[in-house]
C-alpha cells in the first residue's frame, strides 16, 4: 500500500497546476488575437485519496501498478461553447510537444449508455522534480457547457444512488442528455451569428473601458 499519499500525489498536483496554466494560456492567446477561443474555461483536480482507494478495489488495481493503471489521478477538464470547438481543442493537443497522447476516447460519437458525452484524452506528461523528470499520466476531458451541466448533475445523483438509479430517474437522465445534445446542435447551427454577437460585445466592452486617445487596434499590454 502507498504509505505517504501526500508524497505520492505531489507530482500529480504539480502536473494539474502546470496544465491549468497552459490551457488557460491558450484561451488568453485567442482573446489577445481577438479570435473565438475554443476553450471557455478550464478546471482541474487531483483525485481524492478515498476515490483512488475505492477505484483500486473496483478495478482490481494493485498498489505497485497504480501509476500505470489509473489514468485519471490527475484530471483536467476543458469546457467549450460548441461541439466543433471540442475537436479543435483535440487537434491543438495533438500538436503539442510538451505531452504525449496515449489514448483517445470519443464518448461523443460513442455515447455511454448513461447518456454521458465527452472527449477523453489520456496523456503522458513530464514533470520536473528535484530528483529529476517523472512522467505521469493525466486524463483530459473535453466537453461542451451543456455536456458539463448534464455530467455534473448526473455525477451528484450517482453519488446519492451509488450508480443504482431507479428506472424512471435513469430514463429521465437519458432524455435530459439527449435534450442537452439537441441544445448543442441548435447552438452549432447558429454558431456564426453567436460569434459575431460575441465579437461585437467584446469590442463594445473594450471601447467603454478604453482611455481617451487609446488605440484599440493595438494589442493591450498584459494585465
Ligand atoms: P475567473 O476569472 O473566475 O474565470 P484556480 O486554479 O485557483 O484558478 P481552481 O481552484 O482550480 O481555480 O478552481 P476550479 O474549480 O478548477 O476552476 C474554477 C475556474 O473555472 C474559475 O476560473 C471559474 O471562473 C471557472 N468557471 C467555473 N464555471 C464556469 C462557467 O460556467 N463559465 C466560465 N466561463 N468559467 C467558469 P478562474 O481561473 O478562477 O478565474
Ligand atoms: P471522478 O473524478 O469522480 O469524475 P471508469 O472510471 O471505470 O468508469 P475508465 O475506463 O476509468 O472508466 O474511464 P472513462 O469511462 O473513460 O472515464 C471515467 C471518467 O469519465 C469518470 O471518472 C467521470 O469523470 C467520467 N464519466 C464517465 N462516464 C460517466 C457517466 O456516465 N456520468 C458522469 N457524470 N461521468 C462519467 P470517475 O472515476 O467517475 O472519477
Amino acid at each position: 500500500m502507498i504509505e505517504n499519499w501526500q508524497h505520492f500525489l505531489l507530482p500529480y498536483q504539480q502536473a494539474v497546476n502546470e496544465l491549468k496554466v497552459k490551457f488557460r494560456g491558450m484561451r488568453k492567446q485567442y482573446q489577445d488575437e481577438e479570435q473565438h477561443s475554443p476553450i471557455e474555461f478550464v478546471t482541474g483536480r487531483v483525485k481524492p485519496v478515498e476515490s483512488i482507494k475505492e477505484k483500486m478495489v473496483r478495478r482490481h488495481v494493485q498498489a505497485d501498478r497504480l501509476e500505470q493503471d489509473m489514468q485519471d489521478i490527475a484530471g483536467l477538464r476543458i469546457m467549450c461553447q460548441f461541439v466543433e470547438d471540442i475537436y479543435q481543442v483535440v487537434d491543438l493537443l495533438r500538436q503539442r510537444s510538451d505531452m504525449t497522447i496515449l489514448e483517445e476516447r470519443d464518448y461523443i460519437s460513442n455515447v455511454k449508455p448513461s447518456g454521458y458525452r465527452s472527449y477523453h484524452i489520456v496523456i503522458e506528461y513530464p514533470v520536473q522534480l528535484i530528483s529529476g523528470e517523472k512522467r505521469i499520466l493525466a486524463e483530459i476531458q473535453v466537453r461542451t457547457l451543456a455536456m458539463n451541466f448534464w455530467a455534473t448533475i448526473e455525477h451528484s445523483l450517482n453519488y446519492k444512488y451509488q450508480g443504482a438509479f431507479p428506472e424512471e430517474l435513469s430514463a429521465r437522465l437519458q432524455r435530459a442528455a439527449e435534450a442537452a445534445f439537441h441544445l448543442d446542435n441548435e447552438m452549432s447551427e447558429i454558431r456564426e451569428e453567436i460569434q459575431e454577437a460575441q465579437n461585437l460585445f467584446s469590442y463594445k466592452k473594450a471601447t467603454q473601458t478604453a482611455q481617451p486617445g487609446e488605440d484599440l487596434t493595438k494589442p493591450k499590454e498584459q494585465e
